[in-house]
Formats: C-alpha cells, sequence, structure tokens
C-alpha cells in the first residue's frame, strides 16, 4: 500500500497516524535541510504537539539548498508529504508513525520565486537548520565567515536570487524589513558549539557585506537561539524500505528509522513566537551551554572513537563496534577519563547514567547505524566533536593518548582499506585534499597538522600532542587496532 492521504485510513490497525485535520492547519516554519534527522526530530516534536491539537500554525515546509534534496522533495511530495518514522528498541519494538507535519516542500533551483515568497510570508515565523557541521561558511580555525567561498561570492553578486542557506535567510529577512513584516527566529539543529551564535555570526556576516542597514536591523531584531539536539538516527537503507513493508504493507519511498531516545535542549529567544515544544518534552533553558558540551563531547566525539577503528577493523555497524570489548572499553574511557573531567556540572543530569544511556543507545542492534554514516564528514566534525577536548586536555596537562588516537585512527582509515584487505568507502567532501596528504608515509603527520581549517595553527605546535599522534598512528600502521588498544590500556593505566 503506497503511503498518500488516500491510504491512510486503510493502513494497519497500531500504526500511529496524524490525529489532526491537516487542511485546517497552515505553515509557520520553513526548515532549510530535510535529512533523516529533521523528519526523526524537530518534526516529530511538532507531529506531537499537533497531535494534541496544538500548533496548527507551525507546520513546515522543507526547503532544499543542495541538489540531492530534490530526491527527497519527489520522494516526500508523491506521498503527500507524509513519510513513516520507525522506532527501533533493543528488543525489536517497534513503533510505527505516520507523519504529516511536513507540508510543502520546495527547492531553491526549481521554486525559487516560491521560496523566496515563503520566506517573506508573515505566516513563517521560524526559519530552522541542519546543513551539517560545515554547512555554516565558517572558518573553524578562526571562527570567521568565509566571505571568499564561491557560493558566497556568487549570491553577494546576485543578493535578490540567492541559492545558499545564508543568502536566501539574507533575503527573506530584506524582504520582510522593506514590507514593514516582523523577522523570523533562525533556529540552528546541528551539532555545533553553539550552533545559535555561529548562524548569527555567518548571516550577519553575509548581511554586512550586502547592506549594513540589514546587517544592523538583523543585530537588533532576529534571535538565533543555541539548542542541543539528539537523536541517533541512520541513514535509510533498502532494508529498512523492506523491513517496513514486511510489517506493515506501507510502501514509502523514504520513511526514517530512529532509536527510541529523544533530546532537545533550546534556548527560549524567539523573536516572532514558536510552538509551544515545552508540552512535548524540549526542555528550555536560558543557557544551553552544559548540554551542548555533554552531549557533543561525549556522544558525537564518542562516535568518532569508536567509527574510524571499527571500520578498521571491518566492522559495518555502531551495535558490532561495542559488542567488541577492546573496543567498547575504549569509547567508555575515553568518555570517562578525557571529556568528562573538562566538562562542568549540567543541571539535573547525572553524568554516569548518561554515559551508561549512551553505551546503551551504540549498542542498539535494531537500528543497524552505520559506521560509513558516522565517519561522514569528519574533516567538518573533529573540529567540534574532538578537538575542544583535545585542547582542554593540553591545557590542563592530561594524558593525550587515547584523543589522539581518535585523529591517528581517521588518519590510518583516510587510505582507504581495512585490516582485511577491503576497500569502504569515505565520504568527505575534503576527500581529495585528504587523500593527498596521507600519500606520502613520511609526511603524514605534519601534513594532517597543516590542514589548518581542521587542527587550526595551535595543535600542530604542541609537542605533548604530535608525539602522541605519532606513535599512535605508527602502531596502528604496524601493529593493528586491537593490538594499538591492548598497548594504549596497559601503558595508561602504568601512568
Ligand atoms: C553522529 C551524529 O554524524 C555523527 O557523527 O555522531 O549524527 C549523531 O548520531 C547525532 O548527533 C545523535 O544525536
Amino acid at each position: 500500500m503506497k503511503l498518500s492521504s488516500a491510504t491512510l485510513a486503510d493502513l494497519p490497525e497500531g500504526v500511529i497516524r496524524p490525529e489532526y485535520p491537516r487542511n485546517e492547519t497552515s505553515i509557520g516554519m520553513v526548515h532549510i535541510g530535510v535529512g533523516g534527522f529533521h523528519r526523526a526530530h524537530q518534526a516529530i516534536y511538532t507531529e506531537q504537539l499537533l497531535n494534541l491539537g496544538h500548533a496548527t500554525q507551525w507546520r513546515i515546509c522543507g526547503a532544499g539548498v543542495r541538489s540531492a534534496d530534490k530526491a527527497m522533495k519527489d520522494a516526500l511530495a508523491a506521498q503527500d508529504y507524509l513519510y513513516t518514522l520507525c522506532e527501533l528498541d533493543e528488543s525489536d519494538n517497534t513503533a510505527i508513525q505516520i507523519v504529516g507535519a511536513i507540508a510543502d516542500f520546495l527547492l531553491v533551483d526549481e521554486d525559487h520565486q516560491a521560496l523566496l515568497d515563503r520566506l517573506s510570508s508573515p505566516d513563517t515565523r521560524i526559519v530552522s537548520l541542519t546543513v551539517t557541521e560545515g554547512g555554516y561558511f565558517t572558518d573553524d580555525s578562526s571562527g570567521e565567515f568565509k566571505t571568499s567561498d564561491p557560493a558566497i561570492v556568487r549570491d553577494l553578486e546576485n543578493p535578490t536570487s540567492p541559492m545558499t542557506m545564508v543568502g536566501l535567510i539574507a533575503e527573506g529577512l530584506f524582504r520582510r524589513r522593506a514590507a514593514g513584516i516582523k523577522p523570523f527566529t533562525v533556529m540552528s539543529c546541528d551539532n555545533l558549539p553553539h550552533n545559535g551564535d555561529v548562524a548569527r555570526k555567518a548571516v550577519l556576516s553575509y548581511a554586512a557585506l550586502r547592506d549594513k542597514a540589514l546587517h544592523d536591523w538583523i543585530n537588533a531584531e532576529v534571535s538565533f537561539p543555541n539548542g542541543m539536539v539528539d537523536r541517533i538516527t541512520p541513514m535509510t537503507s533498502d532494508q529498512h524500505r523492506q523491513q517496513l513493508e514486511a510489517r506493515t504493507g506501507i510502501i514509502d519511498a523514504w520513511p526514517v528509522v530512529a532509536e527510541p531516545f529523544l533530546q532537545w535542549v533550546l534556548e527560549d529567544k524567539f523573536c516572532n513566537g514558536r510552538p509551544e515544544w515545552e508540552r512535548v518534552g524540549v526542555q528550555f533553558t536560558d543557557d544551553v551551554t552544559p548540554y551542548e558540551e555533554m552531549k557533543i563531547g561525549l556522544l558525537n566525539g564518542g562516535h568518532l572513537a569508536m567509527t574510524f577503528l571499527g571500520t578498521l577493523l571491518g566492522y559495518e555497524y555502531a551495535h558490532e563496534v561495542m559488542a567488541d570489548e577492546l573496543l567498547s572499553n575504549y569509547v567508555r574511557d575515553y568518555m570517562d577519563k578525557d571529556v568528562t573531567p573538562l566538562l562542568s556540572d549540567v543541571p539535573g543530569i547525572d553524568l554516569s547514567e548518561y554515559k551508561d544511556t549512551l553505551i546503551q543507545r551504540f549498542s542498539n542492534r535494531a537500528i543497524c547505524d552505520q559506521l560509513t554514516r558516522i565517519c561522514s564528514d569528519a574533516a567538518a566534525k573533529f573540529p567540534k566533536f574532538v578537538l575542544p577536548t583535545l585542547r582542554g586536555q593540553i591545557k590542563r596537562g592530561m594524558p593525550l593518548d587515547r584523543t589522539a588516537l581518535i585523529i591517528a585512527a581517521w588518519t590510518h582509515y583516510l587510505q582507504g582499506v581495512d585490516e582485511a584487505g577491503r576497500e569502504y568507502p569515505i565520504l568527505d567532501p575534503q576527500l581529495s585534499l585528504l587523500r593527498q596528504t596521507v600519500a606520502e608515509p613520511a609526511l603524514i603527520v605534519p601534513g594532517m597538522l597543516a590542514i589548518e581549517d581542521v587542527f587550526g595553527q595551535d595543535l600542530g605546535e604542541s609537542d605533548a600532542f604530535v608525539s602522541a599522534f605519532s606513535e599512535q598512528l605508527l602502531r596502528l600502521q604496524t601493529l593493528g587496532v586491537h593490538q594499538t588498544l591492548k598497548l594504549l590500556s596497559s601503558s595508561i593505566s602504568r601512568k
């Protein structure tokens, strides 16, 4: 049964479906970057509100700024923007929910005018983003906006027909200001420390180059809340699609699969209203910093700690890595001994329970979370997920071996071959540079550390780090993953 409005009533019992009249609702948010994560997180919180009879003016219009977004738009449009969420837990309980929170989808190249109209409509009161860690045109080492990025240069030359996320937001706000319409809130949902501040810096920097008055208006009127978002959402595979069909008869071109866990901690700074997400479990706070440091350092950092070593051993999924005791002990040690000492108190959270939950979540066999996904875009992830921990450790004179091993594992992984000689795909926009860097064995360490975008200038200057990195890399190259981990635990316990 193909999913659509027409087949909603015929779905098998037990499938949760929209309980609100979709034709009596309107769009209040534009979301740029509709992938699995948005559909399993912000859209679900909003759907829960809609199902309770709230948020009727807050349905979502998806927006795509990359050519890859067309496939998602086409899949969703063909099923009236409905899609299925499959929540899978360890004991193979599956909750299946049809979600109606998305009401439309516009692509910047195909629906240019309609998208700009939507951004300047008074009904649009939030523009939210999941454009990935690398999607903010921000230089990680300096925190500065990349004014010379070709896509930004293009938009600044054609500001009224922008193609980038930043250009679109600025043009939407430009039109609103000209028409006397209140601005929308810009809400980042990416895994970046201070994601709202990063979005703000990018939009303000762009606006300053475009029009000083626009810059000043945005500076004074637009809010950019910081938020911590969390839900492990694997890439949807054909196997996931088939499982759904086998269990329910539902044919969905692009369902989304996620773990049951769901968390969102958000600053309550919205310049033009917001859905009452607190009714469905979103935690509002004045300062999201301790939550995001905890989540990004432990979860996202923990993911990087496992994923390259796991891939080198030939594993495909996160739960397989966690079943390997040497690896799961290493990940937990990294969380306990490297990340935790640098964290401040997190109100309402017991860190050791939080970490227990993380280990369980990583071990969830039902979701089959792909290491390829976790390894992807690593050059953009390291500066946010692991290097803040490394810098904190260098500053405090802590042992660096475990953290250095994460970077060594990534470096070794860039060779593209696992310990059994099998090749695996590497997904990274910076792949050609990275591959070149690891091509000449004698120059790998200085070559990697010279990638300033990732490592800044400081890390290559830390003798303690350079020597820990070189040592771990040499061990991986000569002894392999398991032996390196054994040596690591024995040498650290001796210290
Ligand atoms: C992962 C995240 O991509 C990654 O590296 O660590 O996508 C992670 O699954 C989410 O942040 C969980 O909230």
